[in-house]
């Protein structure tokens, strides 16, 4: 084994010019006058890759010898981001390979756009759950991740004619070289059939489940580099194959397909992420891909992970299993499987060790989105695991009614089983019973939770509620993405080491009265911009007004998020000056920039899309703007495009209606990249305005108890729009078909909804969320003062790394 942190000489560029050049003659075959772009990023890869090779036996071989208690992050995605630049990062290779490809003649950008990101995630819960490995392996945390290595990830969006389309993402189609396949430890997995019960040795009754039929499960490793510290941990992602190839006999007779369909059925299982982060529908491959990686990766630990004479009776001591919201709760019964079934546990020491071994963290407020099985699946699928959940029940409902006598309704109330409309699983508190802890990801989330999701179990078990407000991680939201901004911290703060400990940021306050850093900051910005806007001319072809206000909306199209509140703003500014009613002399000159997928099923989302798009068309169009307001909306928005677009914003808007938005982390990395935020008391928000102060963020809008008394009171939106001349004016030249080709149609199902239901406020919050804009157009007026309160908001968010979040996570839960 290697002994230092990385693969040490030689680390000139030469030595790295003959290793590239070896990787591409010996490992892909090619000399490098052949060579395609694609053969030079693999080669390329594969030598930064083999930098970080010691690091990750030696980080292995250290954990097995000094084993100690270990966190598995269970998780349905892992929404990772391009994989090169944070390993050329976390090797310290940046500059050597960028001399080494340029004396090779090549440009190392145009390698890098080649790789085409794991898309394994949805948007915030799979982002979160890499920036929490990234810190896990800084912090040098022995972690093991735990997902699905879906073959394709999240859709790619394009829009014809305004309108969402999804094309499949195959992003393994060129080979990734980040990925280590290891069939040899490849998991027998389960799924159907019946259980029987039948006395053991001992005469003790015991039940066995036998499957109707097994898939197979084999891991593919990634690497987590930890920032320049010799630690490289392991993400294990679970594809699934069939358990016996194929049927020899059937092929033979000339029915391929027969003879291939228990590989395709098996296959499918890990085929595609289900691109819905909402409405959790009952689908039953959904319910597969859960219990197929849960299944795979339980046993990986128990049978794989710990020594082979373990006494599982200590599995507490040496593992905490952290529930990534919902989705991989089946892992509960799995483990009473496992313990009770199959290493003859009685069922209560079973329990004792189960509820020991896992934490839970909800990522919702939405009753909607909690996830139910219906009991019927469940029982067909997996019926070994409906019995255990039953008496899981039945164990805990007893404790209810010996806690609360008398009161039926309370026990009705906390029945992990639902009795309407269909009889179902209620898997979040199948979590809660379970869990050590359970978490929600914002301080006012996490208080939401307590009162308004899960109010019977924060009643009856007050201490195992938690909060651990998310981070995110500062490598690649600011080191990576933000090349220049980095430089400049560093040359204030004469250290790098804000980079690992992002409280050094404090440090930056003194300078925010500094008119020359606050120069230098706003060239960072403008340098920012200006790749920015080559980024979407050549990926969009669209033109970026590089000295407009760069205001940004970028997230998933939900509702709640109140992507058509930002988009009433718009409008309202273009009917406007149309009207007569705003000088054009008075509008900021502001580029709005949307990035949004919508989730294939959700049609509202997608309506809302399509008209963004029709209006973007329309203003961008209009001379009357004379150049002072457009819309951008590139397709497609992804980790890399973040990566780009964050650091060049000015404004972030994070305006959902309050008590919806969880957390948010898109928030936090705009205002550590310097953007000042627009938003309401939701989420992160909050702290966020704690932590920099009311001076340097615009607050509007309803707070959570005035969104709850007025829906009390009973919410009649169309009552503002007559209240409201200039929300009318807005809401009728979208109604009149202005921005639709002159069809109304089109623009209907966005504008009836506002007037008609608005269930998340948007008309209540237009006034204010207008006046504030105004406040935001002053403010940018005096480019001093904004940058000043830029800075300070750069200065005071070093809260939100995603370091602390695991400090926290270490502290209050995992004690590892
Ligand atoms: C079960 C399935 C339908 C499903 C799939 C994905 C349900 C939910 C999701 C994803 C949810 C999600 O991304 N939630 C977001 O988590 C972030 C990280 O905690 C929060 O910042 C954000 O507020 C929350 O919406």
């Amino acid at each position: 084994l290697a002994t230092g942190p990385v693969k040490s000489p030689p680390v000139t560029v030469d030595g790295f010019v003959q290793e590239f050049l070896s990787e591409l003659n010996y490992g892909q075959g090619v000399k490098l006058s052949q060579s395609t772009i694609n053969d030079q990023y693999l080669a390329l890869a594969r030598t930064v890759r083999s930098y970080l090779m010691a690091a990750w036996l030696e980080t292995g071989h250290r954990r097995r010898k000094n084993p100690t208690k270990m966190v598995a992050y269970l998780s349905a995605e892992y929404l990772l981001g391009r994989q090169l630049g944070n390993a050329l990062l976390s090797t310290n290779l940046i500059s050597i390979a960028e001399q080494a490809m340029h004396e090779c003649g090549i440009d190392i950008a145009e390698l890098r756009a080649q790789e085409i990101e794991p898309g394994l995630g949805n948007g915030g819960l799979g982002r979160l759950a890499a920036c929490f490995v990234d810190s896990l392996a800084t912090m040098d945390v022995p972690t093991i991740g735990y997902g699905i290595r879906y073959e394709y990830g999240i859709f790619r969006q394009s829009f014809e004619d305004g309108r969402q389309v999804e094309q499949p993402d195959p992003w393994l189609r060129l080979g990734s070289p980040w990925e280590f396949p290891h069939p040899e430890r490849a998991v027998t997995v389960g799924f159907g059939g019946q259980t029987e019960e039948s006395a053991d040795e001992e005469g003790r009754n015991r039940c066995r489940w036998t499957p109707e039929r097994q898939v197979r499960g084999v891991p593919y490793h990634y690497m987590v580099p930890g920032y320049r510290n010799g630690v490289v941990n392991t993400l294990r992602l679970w594809s699934a194959e069939a358990h016996e190839g194929f049927d020899l006999q059937v092929f033979n007779s000339g029915d391929y397909a027969r003879a291939t369909q228990a590989q395709t059925v098996a296959e499918n299982i890990s085929k595609v992420l289900y691109p819905d982060d909402s409405t959790p529908q009952g689908k039953e491959l959904r319910l597969q891909q859960q219990y197929f990686f849960v299944a795979c990766s339980l046993h990986d630990f128990i049978e794989n992970t710990l020594p082979g004479d373990f006494d599982l009776q200590n599995l507490p001591k040496r593992i905490i299993f952290q529930l990534n919201d919902t989705h991989p709760v089946i892992a509960v019964p799995e483990l009473m499987r496992l313990l009770v079934d199959e290493k003859g546990f009685d069922w209560d020491e079973a329990w004792a060790i189960t509820q020991q071994c896992f934490a839970y963290t909800c990522h919702t407020l939405l009753p909607e989105a909690l996830e139910v099985w219906p009991v019927e699946l469940l029982g067909r699928l997996l019926p070994r695991h409906l019995e255990i959940i039953y008496r899981i029940n039945d164990d805990f409902l007893a404790q209810v009614r010996e806690a609360f006598p008398g009161d039926e309704w309370r026990v009705r109330r906390m029945s992990i089983i639902a009795e309407h409309p269909q009889r179902s699983v209620r898997m979040a508190f199948l979590a809660t019973v379970a869990a050590v802890k359970v978490n929600g990801v914002a301080a006012l989330h996490s208080q939401l939770l307590r009162d308004n999701v899960l109010p019977d179990f924060a009643e009856l078990w007050p201490e195992k509620f938690t909060n651990v407000t998310n981070g995110i991680t500062p490598r690649r939201f600011v080191r990576l993405a933000n090349r220049r901004l980095s430089g400049l911290v560093t040359e204030a703060l004469g250290t790098e080491e804000w980079v690992t400990d992002l409280d050094l940021l404090r440090g930056l306050e003194p300078l925010a009265d500094d008119a020359a850093f606050r120069e230098q900051f706003r060239q960072v910005k403008a340098a920012n911009k200006n790749r920015l806007a080559l980024v979407l001319e050549g990926r969009d072809g669209l033109v970026l007004e590089q000295d407009h206000l760069i205001d940004v909306m970028v997230k998933r199209l939900h509702e709640y998020k109140r992507q058509s509140l930002k988009l009433l703003h718009v409008v309202s500014l273009y009917e406007g000056v149309r009207s007569g009613r705003l000088p054009i002399e008075r509008v900021t000159p502001r580029t709005v920039l949307f990035g949004a997928k919508a989730a294939p099923g959700y049609h509202l989302a997608k309506e809302t899309i399509a008209l963004i798009n029709h209006v973007a068309a329309v203003v961008n169009e209009d001379p009357i703007m004379q150049g002072r307001l457009k819309v951008l909306f590139p397709a497609n928005y992804n980790v890399n495009l973040a990566e780009k677009i964050i650091p060049a914003a000015d404004l972030s808007e994070q305006i959902s209606l309050a008590g919806k938005e969880a957390s948010g982390t898109g928030n936090m990395k705009f205002a550590l990249n310097g953007a000042l935020t627009i938003g309401t008391d939701d989420g992160a928000n909050v702290e966020i305005r704690q932590l920099v102060g009311d001076d340097n963020f615009f607050l509007f809008g309803l707070s959570e108890p005035e969104v709850e008394a007025l829906r009390k009171e009973g919410y009649v939106p169309s009552s503002y729009y007559e209240q409201d001349p200039v929300l009318r004016a807005t809401l009728d030249l979208i109604g009149s078909g202005h921005f639709t080709n002159g069809s109304r149609h089109s623009a209907a199902a966005v504008v009836d909804n506002l007037l008609h239901h608005d269930p998340f406020m948007a008309l209540a919050d237009f006034q204010a969320y207008l006046a504030a804009q105004d406040r935001v157009d002053e403010a940018y007026a005096d480019q001093d003062a904004w940058s000043r309160m830029a800075i300070l908001n750069v200065a005071r968010c070093g809260f939100f790394s995603s370091d602390r979040s695991m400090r926290d996570y270490l502290d209050k839960i995992w004690h590892a």
